[in-house]
């Protein structure tokens, strides 16, 4: 998850005096902060260290990523003169990104290591909103006042994801998600409309590889059979649907059974042993009655988290499953 490493003093050390962006780019960073956390807490694989926004950076949208708030585009998308300069990385665009996975994918060993893209819904929040936003509403006010524009946006951004997703499979990836963070401000109807074939294009050119294909959002309780239909082989939950909840309801509507991933609350980190230990037992349980089940955070590490509690959910999920 995003920040999983912020938390870490040997994280903040590194970064000092870089910008996230351009971290991004080197890969001695890459590979350093990549590695962090699995040094740390023994973790069953690793994710690439990089950003949603970095491919759109690398063909040149104005983009930053501010401090403290996240993604800030210059120029917001209003027309379809601004799709101009949203086109799909070429490998040369982003060398650094073969090369770090290249070296991490041969210091890691046999652990695996996730690549990732944003899924076109949520990348598209930032570049239409113009950063990050709470309620979405000049996306959702796009996909209905101009719904050309709207799919001709998110049909690039599915280029987008598809070229960046495949320089991190051919350099050695050995599994993928796709993060569709925000598509849970969405109804069923318009998420299925406007957002579900866009997604589904991502997986369906992925199938490919043959690598294993994660599929997460928040508050996407209403959405997992969709999001499970988009093409996943897995299907990640934040804390708010219990996991045996979220099986049934991926299948009832005929949908194939799949792995699920998560679904710690990130808010429990600080609430004690004797509160996440119950949650961490239940949470495994319900995870029993999936086809499989990776124990993961519901969301993201908060930078607040203290690592030794990290690493006793992680000693703990590895002796309890392996009972
Ligand atoms: O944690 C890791 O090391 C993994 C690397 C990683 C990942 C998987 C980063 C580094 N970003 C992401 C994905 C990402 N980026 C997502 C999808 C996953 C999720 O939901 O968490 C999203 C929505 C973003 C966009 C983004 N980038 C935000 C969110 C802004 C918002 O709308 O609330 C933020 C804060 C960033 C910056 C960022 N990306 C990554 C880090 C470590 C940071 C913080 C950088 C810093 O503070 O210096």
């Amino acid at each position: 998850m995003r920040q999983a490493g912020r938390s870490l003093p040997e994280y903040r050390a590194v970064r000092e005096g870089t910008t996230m962006l351009e971290s991004c780019t080197r890969p001695d960073l890459v590979v350093e902060i990549t590695l962090q956390p699995v040094r740390r807490y023994g973790v069953d694989a690793a994710i690439f260290f990089s950003d949603i926004v970095l491919p759109l950076k690398a063909v040149g949208v104005d983009l930053e990523i501010k401090p403290g708030i996240g993604p800030v585009i210059a120029t917001p998308v209003r027309s379809f003169d601004d799709l101009d300069p949203v086109r799909p990385v070429e490998p040369s665009d982003v060398p650094y990104v073969t090369d770090s996975v290249k070296q991490l994918v041969s210091e890691l060993g046999g652990t695996p290591l996730i690549g990732f893209a944003g899924a076109p819904f949520t990348v598209a929040s930032y570049l239409v909103e113009g950063g990050p936003s709470k309620d979405y509403a000049k996306t959702k006010s796009l996909m209905h006042s101009d719904p050309k524009l709207w799919h001709a946006l998110a049909d690039r951004l599915a280029e987008v994801a598809i070229a960046y997703l495949s320089v991190q499979v051919e350099a050695g990836a050995s599994a993928i998600q796709l993060f569709d963070s925000w598509a849970g401000a969405l109804s069923p109807r318009d998420y299925a409309e406007f957002v579900q074939p866009h997604s589904a294009k991502v997986f369906a050119a992925l199938a490919q590889y043959g690598v294993p294909k994660i599929h997460f959002g928040v508050n996407t309780g209403e959405l997992l059979p969709l999001m499970s239909e988009a093409g996943a082989d897995v299907v990640g939950v934040d804390w708010r649907v219990p996991l045996d909840e979220a099986v049934r309801r991926i299948t009832a509507a005929g949908g194939a059974p799949k792995p699920v991933q998560g679904n710690l609350d990130p808010a429990l980190l600080s609430a004690g042993w004797d509160a996440l230990e119950p949650e961490i037992d239940r949470i495994l349980a319900e995870g029993q009655a999936a086809l499989g089940h990776i124990f993961n955070l519901g969301h993201g590490v908060p930078p607040t988290a203290d690592p030794e509690v990290l690493h006793q959910i992680v000693r703990a999920v590895h002796e309890k499953s392996a009972r």
